[in-house]
């Protein structure tokens, strides 16, 4: 396998909590240099053109190459089995099958569903969307699902209903780093309802034609292309419409670092890191970072309104 171990020298949203931490503030430039350096020993694995389904949106298409689908289902970011890129094979043991997710808190007909069910009642489709970790790389992935505003048509959310939590499964005898007890597990993630209505907003079911792989966040995970990748919160079992903010486990771990909103930005550096490039996976390319990731046009009246004070904190 390639891109084996996680390396001392790869930046990760873990460094902030253990000691690895205090031994290893490297710059951002000189690990980057490193994993360049890294990926360039799998050039064939770099990328890869794929033949989209007949249900893709072509409203959201993005030039080619994409991310290989190798690569994408490979180099993963999921604490639960471990806080390597390479934890694939381990989360295997999450069990998928007879999955229910429930939706409660404020809305007129609280409900709990499993994605079988939903095929039936919603058209499912395919969207092609850049993905950009907060660590610095960056993918173009085809995911099959649904927007996430469909579910909110189903169960109707109250007038008070501000705000959106998804929770993720919590297990620590299928899920080893759930026995890491300085995480506040379970993973929980949180948008507006605003940020939900938007049609970006997607839950994937499936990526690259098939079931979406374990690792991946079977059998649903959110994803939001124009936030850092950690607000795409995966294996989903609870969507909880709330009045207050919720509170992620990132933001909880490390809020100077990872906030509320975590729009991606390359002029608001991470506390420890620039933002002003991102590696595209498997290659040796470093692009430039876009505003909201390249989405700013779908997404930026959300965030017109704000308070100052809550503009400031848009992009962490
Ligand atoms: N439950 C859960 N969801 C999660 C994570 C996690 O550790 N646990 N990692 C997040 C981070 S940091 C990223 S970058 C993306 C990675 O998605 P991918 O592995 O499918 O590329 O998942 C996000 N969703
Ligand atoms: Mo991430």
């Amino acid at each position: 396998m390639y891109l084996k171990k996680k390396k001392s020298w790869e930046i990760s949203e873990l460094s902030v909590t253990d000691e690895s931490y205090f031994r290893n503030r490297r710059s951002f430039v000189s690990s980057l240099g490193k994993s360049a350096l890294m990926f360039s020993l799998y050039p064939s694995f770099s990328l890869a053109s794929y033949q989209t389904t007949n249900k893709l949106n072509k409203k959201y298409l993005l030039p080619l190459p994409y991310t290989s689908e190798k690569l994408a289902t490979t180099y993963t970011n999921f604490y639960e089995f471990g806080s390597s890129k390479n934890i694939w094979r381990r989360a295997s043991k999450l069990k998928v099958d007879n999955w229910s997710v429930k939706i409660d808190g404020l809305v007129k007909k609280k409900k709990t569903f499993d994605v079988d069910g939903l095929k039936k009642l919603i058209d499912f489709e395919e969207r092609i969307y850049r993905f950009r970790c907060v660590e610095g790389w960056a993918m173009v992935v085809p995911w099959f699902g649904f927007s996430v505003s469909k579910i909110l048509n189903i169960v109707d959310p109250d007038k008070d209903a501000n705000y959106v939590r998804f929770e993720t499964f919590y297990d620590p005898k299928i899920a080893p780093g759930q026995k890491q007890s300085w995480y506040p597990w379970p993973y929980v993630e949180g948008i507006t309802i605003e940020e939900a209505k938007n049609d970006l907003a997607f839950f994937a079911t499936g990526m690259y034609g098939k079931d979406i792989p374990n690792q991946n966040g079977a059998p649903l995970r959110l994803v939001l292309p124009w936030k850092y990748g950690f607000k795409s919160i995966k294996s989903i079992v609870k969507i909880t419409f709330t009045k207050e903010k919720p509170i992620g486990l990132w933001e909880k771990l490390a809020p100077k670092e990872y906030g509320f909103w975590a729009n991606v930005n390359p002029n608001v550096p991470h506390p420890r890191w620039s933002q002003s490039k991102e590696q595209l996976l498997g290659t040796n390319e470093f692009q430039k970072t876009q505003i909201y990731n390249g989405y700013e046009e779908n997404v930026s009246y959300l965030y017109s309104k704000l308070s100052r004070q809550e503009k400031l904190k848009l992009f962490r």
